[in-house]
């Protein structure tokens, strides 16, 4: 059997296209007929995932025999976008496969782009937990992703008269080639039910256990995820959830045919459906099921694997030597409840000794310091369906506030704002309490961040515990978001440098001295005029617009909300209309010309972020069939901004906007991926563009606004203000109060949102210093040498924002965990 299982599928031209052909024969029985581009996706990635599983299981068996440290991110987003491409080069097989295809009368980037790409998650969290999974592979480091396989991904948008219409993004059509389902692999989830307790007869304490309820099944799917150039291969499992047959005996039994059915419905629907909300916390408890159910199958899994490795003297008390898991977000957070609840009921182990161990092995990441967004749950709905964690989550609390007030004596009002529990009514579960509270290191995700949390969200906590919160700054991967984004550039690189900047951006460095270079500088200027014309061509071919290819393209693409204020964008755009529309026919010469680029979705609750659509979508029809804009300005709202168009619309940016009111962007990523792809920012002190101006230079960032101090102190004193409002800006209002974008009335509580005293996001503040930094990006522009000088130097300054630096320091400073290559067997 050994012999014939261990040898390994050869990776040349010929041979790769015997596998296409066999696959589309029999994996797709499809033999002698209907071989077209789609048959040829499809027989493509089973083609690479037979290569990708060779690795898999090799790499997963030689971590097993070393029994190092391992590391579990979990996460209930992960946004991966399309595996194909990625997958090829990771594997080094791009040229090959390139070849294959090619003989075969197909072209790889058409055969890449039939795949459908999978939104498991909303934006910024979702994304950065599948870069860290390409870092974590990369750099060899023994690291499973866990999440859930929802059946309906972030829904599609589309634009139906100007405005955002959902409709559901059911992604398994076309079935899933990239995942092995799992049955074997397969835990029990129970929900509801009642706790009872009994003395222990060995010690004669009280224990407890939980039972009853409904019980539902959680079932395995694993991915592959390759590392760029190395054979290491980790995976990430998503769970799917299935009635189960315990729970069919007992409703079925007592006769309820329908209801059982039906019973039997709810339990598919725990994993059906992501909730696209990344701002509020809806309370809903679909959610906390998904999350309990989540988090429960993967503490088994994971216990599961830790148990099954007997080493002499080793207990329960040597887990945090040899996992780690880190909670993205307040999501998983459930998890220090679960762990404990396993430790104390199942194993019997002491409290503190349980406690000491759930705390050494959890580390939580905080992306957010606004209020709506921090999660908490009502006591009376996490009693009703998770009644055994909230008694832990009550004696976790009592124990912390004997310590609370341990340090402070008596002092009743930092109990009551550090307490787990919020008095409110009804009482609610704070979990980012639980979280800090639970964990043994916290962090924020960009230097002004962490300061923040230290500083306003959890000052209390940060006194109490000196040094557990940290600052570990996001990055993004350098594979997707620069060598598979954007192979114009990247080529440029390759040719100066060889292969290996990709592994280590730092190399890059060593092409600022040649930003000057007339012949550097000319490869520069025709990739990105190639960006631009290949997205030029695909908003021709989408959405019927020809765009300037001569223009500065200015883009914003992120979900859509008030703090990240596309709504100061729409109102400079109007400004510019205005000028342009009053200028002379001389004049308008001089006007530096633009195309503005929006994208991005609102939650389909959120009533504002829609109305900022639909007002984009207005300005934009106006400008863009008003004759005095010709070759001046133009502006689109490309539609159901995902991974996949994020490649084709940031390469080709000149300038991009990071532009949300300071103090409330935690980090941003987009922002790296623009300036890594030679665009510069326009921005605000704010998440990561205050350590990105950093890296690339003052000069080179067209930064405005009012800083985070100052944000504080003048929403502080916003009712003293005076309501006058910038001349050019009261112009603005006016057109748009006039009716030109569409119908006043759609637009009335965007504006009354905008007075002075009101103005949360403070736009009128920045608006002024908003313009000047446009015209400062615009006079940049003109000198076009100098520009694309800038623009290479800022691009080749940007190591630091390799999700592969941001990986080392949690492996350092978080998970204590060593890199783990695997040597190829041939
Ligand atoms: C509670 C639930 C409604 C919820 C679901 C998703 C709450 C928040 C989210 C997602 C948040 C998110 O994407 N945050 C972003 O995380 C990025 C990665 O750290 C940051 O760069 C970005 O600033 C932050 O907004």
């Amino acid at each position: 059997l050994w012999k014939l299982s261990s040898s390994y599928l050869p990776s040349d031209v010929p041979s790769i296209q015997r596998s296409l052909v066999k696959h589309v024969e029999y994996t797709l029985a499809r033999r002698r007929y209907k071989f077209d581009r789609n048959s040829f996706y499809q027989a493509t990635a089973h083609s690479i995932r037979d290569r990708l599983i060779e690795r898999w299981t090799d790499t997963q068996q030689f971590y097993a025999s070393r029994d190092g440290k391992r590391m579990y991110y979990l996460s209930l987003e992960f946004l991966v976008g399309r595996s194909l491409g990625n997958a090829v080069s990771n594997l080094g097989l791009r040229g090959a496969y390139a070849d294959a295809l090619q003989q075969l009368g197909y072209d790889l980037e058409s055969i890449v782009a039939q795949e459908r790409e999978p939104a498991l998650g909303n934006g910024g969290l979702g994304r950065l937990a599948s870069c860290f999974m390409d870092t974590l592979a990369t750099l060899n480091y023994p690291a499973w992703g866990y999440g859930l396989r929802y059946k309906y991904g972030m829904f599609e948008q589309r634009i139906v008269d100007g405005k955002q219409v959902e409709f559901p993004d059911y992604w398994l059509t076309h079935g899933n080639p990239w995942e092995v389902e799992r049955l074997d692999v397969k835990y029990l989830v129970r929900l509801y039910g009642q706790v009872n307790n009994y003395v222990d007869e060995r010690s004669g304490e009280t224990r407890y256990r939980w039972e009853g309820g409904e019980v539902v099944v959680a079932v395995a799917y694993d991915t592959p995820i390759p590392g760029y150039g190395t054979y290491n291969t980790n995976n990430m499992r998503l769970w799917s959830s299935k009635p189960s047959h315990e729970f069919d005996l007992a409703c079925f039994n007592a006769g309820n045919y329908y209801g059982a059915v039906e019973a039997k419905e709810r339990c598919e629907s725990i994993t059906s459906v992501l909730y696209p909300s990344d701002d509020n916390d809806a309370g809903k408890a679909l959610r906390l099921k998904q999350q309990f159910f989540f988090v429960s199958a993967t503490l088994q899994d994971v216990l599961r694997r830790y148990k099954k490795r007997v080493a002499p003297g080793r207990t329960l008390k040597h887990l945090p030597e040899k996992v780690a898991i880190q909670l993205n977000d307040t999501h998983p957070s459930i998890s220090i409840p679960e762990l404990m609840r396993l430790l104390l009921d199942d194993e019997l182990l002491p409290w503190d000794d349980a406690w000491d161990i759930a705390r050494m092995t959890f580390g939580y990441t905080n992306h957010t310091i606004l209020p709506e967004a921090l999660e908490k749950w009502p006591v009376p709905m996490l009693t009703e369906l998770l009644p055994r964690h909230m008694q832990i989550i009550y004696e976790i609390n009592h124990r912390f506030l004997q310590e609370v007030d341990a340090m402070w004596p008596g002092d009743t009002q930092k109990l009551a704002a550090m307490s787990i529990i919020e008095e409110s009514t009804p009482k609610m579960v704070r979990m980012a309490h639980l979280a800090v509270v639970g964990s043994h290191v916290v962090n924020g995700v960009a230097e002004i961040h962490t300061a923040l949390v230290k500083t306003r969200l959890f000052p209390e906590f940060n006194e109490m515990y000196p040094g557990r919160i940290k600052n570990v700054t996001n990055g993004v991967t350098p594979r997707r978001w620069i060598l598979q984004a954007n192979p114009a550039m990247s080529s440029i690189f390759t040719s100066i440098l060889g292969p290996g900047w990709v592994n280590d951006l730092r190399r890059l460095e060593t092409l600022k001295p040649l930003a000057r270079e007339p012949s550097l500088q000319r490869q520069w200027t025709h990739a990105k005029r190639f960006n631009k014309e290949r997205l030029a061509a695909w908003i021709k071919a989408n959405m019927n617009v020809d765009l300037m290819p001569n223009a500065v393209y200015d883009m914003q693409v992120k979900r859509i909300h008030e703090y990240k204020r596309q709504m100061l964008n729409i109102l400079g755009i109007i400004h510019r209309y205005a000028t342009i529309a009053s200028a002379s026919a001389e004049q308008r010469k001089s006007i530096q010309p633009r195309v503005c680029i929006l994208a991005g979705k609102a939650a389909p609750g959120y009533e504002i972020a829609k109305k900022i659509i639909q007002l984009a979508c207005g300005v934009a029809k106006v400008i863009n069939n008003d004759v005095r804009c010709a070759g001046r300005l133009q502006v689109v709202f490309i539609p159901n901004f995902n991974v996949s168009l994020a490649e084709l619309i940031i390469p080709a940016s000149d300038v991009s906007q990071h532009i949300s009111t300071a103090g409330m962007e935690a980090s941003g990523t987009g922002n790296m991926k623009f300036v890594m792809n030679g665009g510069l920012i326009i921005g605000t002190l704010d998440g990561a563009n205050v350590e990105i101006a950093r890296a690339v230079g003052e000069d080179d960032v067209f930064v405005f606004g009012a800083t985070a101090d100052e944000v504080a102190a003048l929403r502080s004193s916003m009712h003293k203000r005076e309501p006058r409002i910038d001349e050019r800006l009261a112009r603005v209002f006016r057109m748009i109060r006039s009716g030109v974008f569409g119908s006043a009335d759609n637009y009335e509580r965007l504006l009354d949102g905008l007075t002075p005293s009101k103005d949360f996001y403070l736009l009128c503040h920045d608006f002024p210093s908003y313009l000047d930094a446009m015209d400062a990006a615009d006079a940049a522009y003109r000198d076009k040498d100098e520009w694309t000088a800038k623009c290479i130097k800022a691009a080749c300054s940007m190591w630091a924002f390799s999700s592969d630096r941001t990986i080392r320091e949690y492996a350092r400073d978080v998970w204590g965990m060593e890199p783990q290559p695997f040597n190829p067997p041939h």
